[in-house]
């Protein structure tokens, strides 16, 4: 059996069906929440924390997120889907390419953008370069709290308001990792949400494939890891589900990366495995094979492959 769906195609359930469609009240507010910025900000970490579940992987490294991650934040006359996007960058790659490109698609079709911009690294070209892209009315996220001395915040917060150029905007210094500040933050944007259906089935957490979670689950284990430039050459793909079994490749772009990814008597695959199967039912067996697709993230075909 192939997974079903790893490409993240699935449509909501029920948008076709209109405002009737499952079972809102009156006055009921939905909306896209799309949270955009440069890599490594700390994006998919606020994402998961508004949502209070994770729906989208984080790591030390940059361009972590490598598609659009939908989350759902709903309350009684409120659903929210939280769009997570990779972070706008200068590509190298055909696959930075393609990240860049998933992340401006993600822009098209939005009701509220959040930029997220770091408290602790100066607003620079990059910033500046994805708030041009922004409506009007954008809230900005001022992240990294934790790490910021109180000048050091205000300072940002002034820079900020100087230097993006956006309309309009109001801005929240937060803490993705505390979640300081992320209610407030939630509750702003909530308030923002134009009358709309509810858009996805009262209860849903994320709309991501379970097959391509699950590779991602494993890709976040191997990233704590990888140093330098390996982090961008792992990639994971679930290519067969069949409960119990599960069997996800790992690719890497060298042998000498697959060696640091097996580690040394499969250590380190071995724990990434463990690490996984905690998301998965009580006796899933988790196949994992290494193996080395030569330069990777500069073929298309393969970037396609992955569902990237
Ligand atoms: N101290 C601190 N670290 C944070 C905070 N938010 C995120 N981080 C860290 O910043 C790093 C990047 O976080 P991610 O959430 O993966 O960043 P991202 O913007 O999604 O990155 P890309 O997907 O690569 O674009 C991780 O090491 C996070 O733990 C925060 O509020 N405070
Ligand atoms: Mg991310």
């Amino acid at each position: 059996m192939t997974p079903g769906g790893v490409e993240d195609g699935a449509a909501p359930g029920g948008v076709e069906d209109g405002a009737a469609g499952l079972g809102e009240r009156e006055g009921f507010r939905s909306g896209f929440v799309t949270v955009v910025g440069r890599p490594n900000v700390g994006k998919s970490t606020l994402v998961n924390r508004m949502l209070g579940t994770k729906v989208s992987i984080t790591s030390a490294s940059p361009n972590t997120t490598r598609t659009r991650v939908r989350g759902i934040l709903e309350g009684e006359d409120y659903q929210a889907v939280v769009v997570d996007t990779p972070g706008i960058h200068r590509p190298r790659s055909a696959l930075g390419e393609r990240l860049n490109d998933t992340a401006s698609a993600a822009l098209d079709d939005v009701d509220v953008c959040i930029l997220v911009v770091d408290a602790t690294s100066p607003v620079g070209p990059g910033d500046r370069f994805v708030a041009s892209r922004l409506p009007a009315g954008s809230v900005v996220a001022v992240n990294k709290l934790d790490r910021a001395t109180r000048p050091q915040l205000l300072g940002q917060l002034a820079r900020a308001a100087e230097q993006l150029g956006l309309e309009r905007a109001e801005y929240f210094p937060v803490s993705a990792r505390t979640g300081r500040g992320v209610a407030e933050l939630a509750a702003y944007v909530v308030g923002l949400l134009p009358p709309g259906p509810r858009l996805y089935p009262e209860g849903t957490v994320r709309d991501v494939p379970e097959a391509f979670h699950l590779g991602e689950l494993v890709r976040e284990q191997l990233l704590r890891v990888a140093r330098d430039e390996l982090p961008h050459s792992i990639a994971c793909r679930v290519t067969e589900w069949d409960p119990p079994y599960v069997r996800c490749e790992i690719l890497v772009e060298r042998e000498s990366q697959k060696a640091i990814v097996v580690g040394r008597k499969g250590a380190v695959l071995k724990a990434a495995g463990t690490a996984a199967r905690r998301s998965l039912p009580d006796g899933t067996y988790l196949d994992l094979v290494v193996k080395v697709e030569r330069d990777w993230q500069r073929r298309s075909d393969v970037i396609e492959r992955l569902g990237y």
